[in-house]
């Protein structure tokens, strides 16, 4: 019953055997609320955000809403994931056990093996909510229940330890997580004919590169910087020419050298010994640590301005320190100097192409100067994971299970560039979720024969045309203004202003306003963007001068990382199984999306924006072409207290995942649907007719039987082809109870049995 789901309210840190149960659908008890909230007897926002909370508060973190699981951090350990949990979940259908997220694991896991069907886990929430943890965990499950050939072991090692290696480079200390993931991850997991890890694929989305160079007070830069200034001998300090931590400015201007729970000399073993494992020798290791503090010190330079020419100039201030950063970068000390305070300019065409150097004014060099540093970060960060990709890589196609852990909805004071394409992306994942949630349940109502009027429900596709529609979303717009000399940040508003004047989902920030705004009515709220930067961040150009410095480098990986050109993948949904494919044709999505992915001028440079749509693109393509699995999570309160939940907080959560229209939609049709030979698995011994057994022994005339003498009205449920399908959650409350006392009875009948024998 529901209080064997206690078993996980363990105040301990350790791990405890939970206990096993088989009790199917529980029904209410009180004191615990329901596991699965479709069992709700009053359906309200209210006691839906009262059934987590009482949950919550028993230490009972996951609850669901049929097969999406909702899952509330509980900013401790509950001792729920160790090996006894891994055994007690392993092979369960959902039903008979409380809700896991090893339950959500196992069910992708059986889907994969028995419907051969790529399947994906999905899962959403703002920052600190859980999502990296929970894909760690399924990873883990995953591991733990497959095989162990020396193959298998070895590809299993190499996923596994790409996690600490990425959370290195791509995780920091915010504010609101001392683990942040700073870049979006979409980890696959192929599998071989008899289920075994074979390989995988990893594609990260959008790094905050912006935070190499400047950090809000109180975070951090990415973990690794902090862990090779900890963790390195003194010969590897010298070696990479490293300075006490106070002395870099990329590092000392937030406030913040370290993190509560994050040991970076330990993190630094660790990243080194997931580096081996992916296949990272010692030179390219050495390589990266001399670009890690080559960017470190990148931060240092400053430049004293030059009047002497026509143009204001600039120098370096301090020779000593680019002669340490072009030595570790493998360049030469003017050409780099060079590169930073002057320009090439081109102009012309064919024979007539004349190219000059400007000089950059201080102002300019000190952007030449971060923008250098964001680059070689996030081009090293994309050689990892390019070379994690490499170690996994299977030639073969298979199927997969695919894990997407990306940034939450984003709404700070200040919502940027960065923000817009974070909620551009949860945008569409929200489409999906709509439509798959829905569309799943309306397939299984079709497919078993079954009566079904069809939810309303807010679809926001509109919001999704208004930001990637061409020619006239906002992105193509940004795009536009990007191709215009004289185009900027103001006159991208007011076109913006122009175009979507009446868009129910777009408003303008009146002029009298002191900041040059524009605002979207997301599914999640309204968000206010603060065009300042948008026009830069979406150029995202770096001048040639540094990227020939380079690719000019004695140091092969940074001439590499530079030479770099991103694949722009063309979708072919073709190569899809038949009933993906037609899942994905069903959405419209493959001509609409298709079009919309390739550019149509070639000679356009690939802008951020458009790098990021791109991917977004290809990011949907694989989930609509896979069997999707939900895992929602909440972040109960934002001082990161165990246990404490912060009853505003968390219903704002829930509005905005959209938990209570979920809710809705699984309660419009039918809370429990069950196959007839599992139905009367469990309940036959509940029915005369049907104890010890029926006529026939034929599962649904069974069923007939039982219900037909339970005296349940007819309307209450629907025979399916070949599913049972109960639409109220009460007729199944009155035969959990009377399953209880048969099993009671039938108990103390053996009893009194065994006792005339003895
Ligand atoms: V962000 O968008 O990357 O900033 P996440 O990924 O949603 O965020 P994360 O998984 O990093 O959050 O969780 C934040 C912290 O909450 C972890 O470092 C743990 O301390 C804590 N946490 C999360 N899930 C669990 C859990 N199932 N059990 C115990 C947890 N602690
Ligand atoms: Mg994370």
């Amino acid at each position: 019953m529901a209080s064997k789901g206690k078993t996980t309210t363990t105040t301990s840190t350790t791990s405890h055997a939970p206990t096993t149960s088989s009790t199917g659908l529980r029904p209410v008890n009180n004191s615990v609320g329901v596991d699965d909230l479709v069992m709700l007897t009053e359906v309200s926002e209210n006691s839906l955000n009262g059934n987590l909370q009482k949950r919550y508060k028993e230490g009972l973190i996951y609850t669901s809403i049929g097969p999406v699981l909702i899952s509330c951090n509980p900013y401790k350990q509950l001792g729920i994931y160790g090996k006894e949990y891994i055994d007690l979940y392993k092979g369960k259908h959902e039903f008979e056990i409380p809700p896991h997220i090893y339950s959500v694991a196992d069910k992708a896991y059986r889907a994969l093996k028995s419907e051969h069907e790529n399947q994906c886990i999905i899962i959403s929430g703002e920052s600190g909510a859980g999502k990296t943890e929970a894909s760690k965990y399924i990873m883990q499950y995953i591991a733990s229940i497959t095989g162990s050939s020396q193959d298998v072991e070895r590809v299993k090692n190499q996923i596994l330890e790409s996690n600490p290696l990425l959370e290195a480079f791509g995780n920091a200390k915010t504010l609101r997580n001392n683990n942040s993931s700073r870049f979006g991850k979409y980890m696959e997991i192929q599998f071989n004919y008899i289920g075994d890890p074979e390989g995988g694929k990893i594609t990260n989305y959008l790094l905050e590169k912006s935070r190499v160079v400047k950090q809000t007070t109180g975070e951090r830069n990415f973990h690794i910087f902090y862990q090779l200034l900890s963790g390195s001998s003194p010969e590897e300090r010298e070696l990479y020419k490293l300075l006490p931590i106070e002395q870099y400015n990329y590092l000392n201007k937030s406030r913040a050298y370290t993190a509560d729970g994050i040991d970076d000399v330990a993190g630094f073993k660790a990243t080194r010994k997931a580096m081996k494992v992916v296949g990272i020798n010692e030179d390219e290791q050495k390589q990266i640590f001399k670009l890690l503090s080559a960017i470190m010190l990148i931060g240092n330079i400053s430049f004293n301005p030059d009047n002497s020419g026509k143009t204001p100039g600039s120098t370096a201030a301090d020779r000593q320190l680019i002669s340490t950063i072009a030595a570790l970068m493998g360049v030469e000390n003017d050409l780099l100097e060079q590169a930073l305070i002057s320009r090439v300019i081109t102009t012309g065409q064919g024979a007539r192409v004349s190219s000059y150097r400007v000089p950059q004014s201080v102002e300019q060099a000190l952007y030449a100067r971060d923008a250098f540093a964001k680059a070689i970060y996030s081009k090293v960060f994309d050689w990892l994971v390019r070379t994690i990709n490499k170690s996994i890589e299977v030639k073969t196609k298979g199927k997969v299970i695919g894990v997407l852990d990306i940034y939450g909805f984003e709404i700070f004071e200040n919502n940027s560039f960065e923000q817009f394409c974070i909620n551009y992306v949860n945008e569409t994942l929200q489409q999906i979720f709509i439509d798959l949630t829905l569309k799943t349940e309306q397939e299984e109502y079709v497919t078993e024969g079954i009566k079904w009027v069809p939810v309303d429900y807010v679809n926001n596709k509109a919001c999704v045309e208004l930001i990637e529609k061409k020619p006239f979303g906002i992105l193509a717009l940004l795009d536009e203004e990007c191709l215009f000399p004289e185009g900027n940040d103001n006159s991208l508003l007011e076109k913006l202003g122009k175009h979507f004047a009446s868009h129910s989902h777009y408003s303008k920030v009146p002029l009298t306003s002191k900041v040059s705004q524009f605002i979207i009515n997301h599914y999640a709220g309204k968000v206010h963007y603060t065009i300042d930067g948008f026009l830069d961040k979406n150029r995202d150009t770096l001048f040639n001068d540094l990227v020939s410095l380079a690719t000019s480098s004695s140091l092969s990986l940074l001439s590499e990382i530079f030479q770099y050109q991103p694949v722009v993948e063309e979708l072919d949904p073709t190569t899809e199984s038949s009933k993906a494919y037609d899942r994905l044709k069903k959405s419209g999505f493959a001509n609409q999306q298709a079009k919309n992915a390739i550019p149509t001028d070639k000679k356009r440079p690939i802008t951020a924006g458009f790098q990021f749509k791109t991917q977004v693109t290809a990011l949907l393509k694989s989930l609509y072409s896979c069997n999707p699995h939900y895992i929602r999570c909440i972040k109960p309160n934002e001082v990161k207290r165990a246990l404490d939940w912060d009853s505003d907080k968390s219903a704002q959560q829930v509005k905005y995942l959209g938990l209570f229209e979920n809710l809705l939609v699984r309660r419009a049709g039918f809370c429990y649907r069950q196959t007839y030979a599992k139905f009367m698995r469990r309940y036959y011994m509940i029915g005369k007719k049907t104890w010890p057994k029926w006529e026939g022994g034929d599962a649904k005339r069974g069923a007939e039987l039982l219900l037909e003498e339970l005296a349940i009205p007819a309307g209450e449920y629907q025979f399916g082809v070949n599913k049972i399908f109960i639409r109220n959650p009460q007729p199944l409350f009155q035969m959990e109870e009377k399953r209880n006392q048969r099993m009671h009875e039938l108990a103390t009948m053996i009893q009194s049995t065994w006792k005339m024998f003895k």
